[in-house]
């Protein structure tokens, strides 16, 4: 059955990858799924059509056969369900890495959402300066027990998963903030992510997609 996902038509990340069909994107390249990308525009999502996809308006989305679904960790969960390579076969193992799922999205990535749009949004507002500290150390918390955790593993679990793909994609957003290199056993996960083949196909067709835009628009 094909795959259909939504992606920005023309991403404010400019082809970082930082978007999240990214993660969705990576997960179909893992499994070796094809798909299709729905290209959508900022006002284009949210329109009625779109908001039948995601109630909120938002990418990612993830159409197969009568299935629609938004969410990016509820869509990688699906994909992870359907095929083998994201997700242990042993009912603890996959259990853990769900747990770990869960935990990147709801305890890793909140912080990390909340200091990025506050450099972005916020930078000239009076109180940024005073707010500052505390979101830096709101994530700097996550990244102490996450790098703790890992210590010398490669991945957080035994063999890569679905858990680590969403730790590494949310850790990424954090590139410019300068908070990375204290942690350098998250530096070298990350970039273990990163070399993956499938990762690069999938980094590749997004930045495809922002390249095509951008010769559109120039
Ligand atoms: N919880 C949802 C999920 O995980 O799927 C969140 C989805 C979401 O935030 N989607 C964003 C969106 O559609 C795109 S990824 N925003 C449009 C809107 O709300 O109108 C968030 C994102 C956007 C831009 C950057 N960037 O420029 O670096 C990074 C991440």
């Amino acid at each position: 059955m094909t795959i259909t996902i939504t992606a920005f038509e023309s991403s404010p990340d400019r082809g970082r990858g930082l978007a999240r069909d990214m993660r969705v994107r990576w997960a179909l390249e893992e499994v070796g799924q094809p798909y299709a990308c729905r290209l959508v525009s900022f006002e284009a999502l949210k329109q009625p059509g779109h908001r039948r996809l995601n109630p909120f308006g938002q990418i990612p989305t993830l159409e197969e056969g009568d299935l629609a679904l938004f969410e990016s960790g509820a869509i990688i969960l699906h994909i992870a369900g359907q095929h083998a390579g994201l997700l242990p076969a042993e009912a603890n193992a996959r259990a853990r890495a769900i747990a770990w799922m869960f935990a990147a999205l709801n305890s890793v990535e909140p912080p990390i959402v909340e200091l990025s749009m506050a450099m972005i949004v916020e930078r000239d507002r009076p109180w940024f300066a005073a707010r500052l500290p505390m979101l830096q150390d709101r994530v700097r918390a996550r990244l102490k027990a996450l790098s703790a955790f890992l210590g010398e593993a490669d991945w957080l679990d035994g063999g890569f998963s679905a858990a680590d793909l969403l730790v590494v994609t949310v850790l990424r957003r954090l590139e410019s903030s300068g908070l990375l290199p204290d942690y350098p056993n998250l530096v070298a996960y990350i970039a273990r992510g990163e070399a993956r083949p499938a990762y690069r196909r999938a980094f590749d067709a997004q930045l495809a997609v922002f390249a095509a835009a951008s010769k559109g628009s120039g």
